[in-house]
């Protein structure tokens, strides 16, 4: 074989491969081959079939107000068709665009959307559009040709093109952004991004059709998160690998605590808002404990529930012989703790719109019970939480050390039971972030497979005169040849929400549902793992074998593939 399966033929390996990377592991390289199954109604002739008019994921009326073009239309699913619906011989010219935060199986979207505009049109042009949403801005882009992109083919990371965070927001940026449109003739546009980068995907088609610009934007569901996805929608891309990397790294860290017996190790995983890759990777290896972000906010809790939650554990288990354990806490915890929550918001207040000085007069400002929470902080986690917010307005959670703080918040709980008599054990806390180790890991089959698709999905859209569309590929629980593919109508994803003090369109962000499937599963288990040791420790990915192609625990409970 010599190149990835483009609809049953092989992508013509180039003389040398461009990466700027020095070696390929054997595995990597492997990769770069690897056949991808394209889901059938893409390999034969399909037509695209309009679902009814759609609404919003909240405040639909403001939605309308915000999207007056776009807002309602229909998402549309791909079915068999007798005849091609779309002609050959067209030439589009095409951009494309990483945003955010890296995830796993990006280079394969636009492997796929490259593909599908090579296979299916006629001499058309392929733009990257360099570093992000800036690229687009300052039209620095490349050109994207066989050779440019084969040696990115199931391979990990954004640096084909790189990403960033920038946002397209202010009317000179979508002058900008219109400016680079009509320099490159561009017909189309694909944002891979998250929530926040889908919303400024939706913003951009709207603008583009209220100026009778002929580009059309087309958004794709990335984000190690977890949190981009609805019915339609079932999964972001990057969260199956990302967790399965986190996974293997518990693991470890769980053998490693049974070997010694002597740490109690505080892992806090990526993941800014949902819980999802938290929940997972306990799904997958079995933790002694494991706080979800969104049941600490349902209950209401407080620090010190958190704290009193993990100590009380941590105390069962001496009396067991246990000095020892593994304690998943998410990104995003303090987030959801509602008393840190308020605190959040008032200092978000405060940075948009005034000069923080540094005599503290700006204190003032707090409400009293948010200053006393403030000044009760370490204050290297007073600093972590002003620290500048990201350009999309949120509080940067992969900075904000939680897992330090909680191991010396349950220390001074432990020592104070010690005094009391009411624990006898020893603890020494170990803390760990596992964030970015996992967002360009090398993507699972599932991962690489979904993208792929996502990017053909992207292409056929973009032919199709489509815009202001999410890609949807769904059925994920069946073979990839039984995918059904389609686009979703990004306002059917939107609501409104108070950003940097201003009320702003955002993609509604999907949060662990503690009466869904997999938070249930967990529930039920949890007592268990939290006294006897049903350590799982999964190993690294694997790419051949019987479990290579199965997904996470999340997609199939959520889709009643398991129990
Ligand atoms: P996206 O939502 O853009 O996919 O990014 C998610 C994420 O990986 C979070 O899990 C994390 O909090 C954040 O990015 C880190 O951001 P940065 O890369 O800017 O440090």
């Amino acid at each position: 074989m010599n190149g990835a399966m483009v609809n049953g033929e092989a992508a013509q390996k180039p003389a040398a491969a461009t990466r700027n990377f020095s070696v390929y592991s054997e595995v990597q390289s492997s990769r770069l081959d690897h056949q991808l199954p394209l889901p059938s109604v893409l390999k034969g002739a399909f037509e695209l079939v309009n679902g009814p008019a759609s609404s919003a994921a909240g405040n639909p009326e403001e939605i309308a107000k915000l999207f007056p073009k776009l807002y309602g239309q229909p998402s549309v699913l791909l079915v068999p068709s007798d005849k091609p619906a779309l002609r050959s011989d067209q030439s589009l010219k095409i951009g494309v665009v990483l945003s955010g935060g890296q995830a796993p199986g990006g280079h394969n979207v636009i492997a796929g959307l490259f593909d599908y505009v090579q296979n299916n049109t006629k001499d058309s042009t392929f733009f990257g559009f360099k570093g992000g949403p800036a690229g687009i801005m300052k039209c620095k882009y490349v050109e994207l040709t066989k050779e440019f992109v084969y040696p990115y083919r199931n391979q990990g990371g954004f640096d084909m093109i790189c990403s960033g965070r920038d946002k397209i927001e202010t009317p000179e940026q979508f002058k900008q952004a219109e400016e680079t449109a009509l320099k490159l003739g561009l017909d189309g546009l694909v944002v891979i991004g998250g929530d926040d980068s889908n919303t400024n995907a939706c913003l951009l088609a709207e603008h583009f059709r209220a100026k009778n610009i002929r580009t059309q934007v087309l958004g794709c569901p990335k984000t190690i998160d977890g949190d981009l996805k609805c019915k339609e929608v079932p999964t972001s891309f990057g969260f199956d690998t990302a967790c399965k990397i986190y996974a293997e790294m518990i693991g470890n860290v769980m053998v490693d605590a049974r070997s010694t017996g002597k740490y109690y190790h505080f892992v806090r995983l990526m993941g800014r808002a949902a819980s999802h890759i938290t929940l997972e990777c306990a799904l997958q290896t079995h933790p002694n404990i494991t706080i979800i972000g969104e049941e600490v906010a349902m209950k209401k809790q407080t620090l010190k529930n958190v704290t009193d939650y993990i100590t009380d554990i941590i105390c069962k288990r001496a009396e067991y012989g246990y000095n020892y354990g593994v304690i998943l806490i998410p990104e995003g915890l303090i987030d959801f703790i509602p008393e840190v929550q308020q605190l959040i918001a008032e200092l978000n207040e405060i940075l948009a719109h005034d000069v923080v000085d540094e005599g503290g007069l700006w204190k003032q400002k707090l409400q009293p019970q948010s200053c006393i929470l403030f000044e009760f902080l370490p204050q290297s986690m007073q600093e972590q939480l002003m620290l500048e917010r990201d350009p999309h307005g949120n509080v940067q959670v992969a900075k904000i050390e939680t897992e330090k703080m909680l191991i010396s918040m349950v220390e001074t709980e432990l020592e104070k039971r010690k005094e009391q008599g009411t624990y006898a054990g020893h603890f020494k806390g170990q803390s760990h972030f596992f964030g970015y180790e996992g967002r360009c890991g090398l993507p699972t089959n599932f991962d690489s497979t979904y993208c792929y698709a996502l990017g053909y999905a992207a292409g056929v859209l973009l032919h199709a005169g489509k815009t202001g569309l999410i890609a949807s590929v769904g059925n994920l629980a069946a073979p990839a040849e039984e995918w059904t593919v389609g686009g979703t109508a990004l306002t059917h994803l939107m609501d409104v929400e108070r950003r940097k003090g201003k009320f702003k369109p955002v993609i509604k962000k999907a949060m662990v549902e503690l009466d869904g499937a997999p938070f249930k599963k967990f529930a039920s288990v949890r007592e268990e793992w939290a006294l006897k040791n049903k350590y799982n420790s999964p190993g690294p990915i694997q790419f051949h074998g019987p479990t290579a192609d199965v997904s996470n625990y999340t997609l199939l409970l959520e889709l009643g593939a398991i129990a």
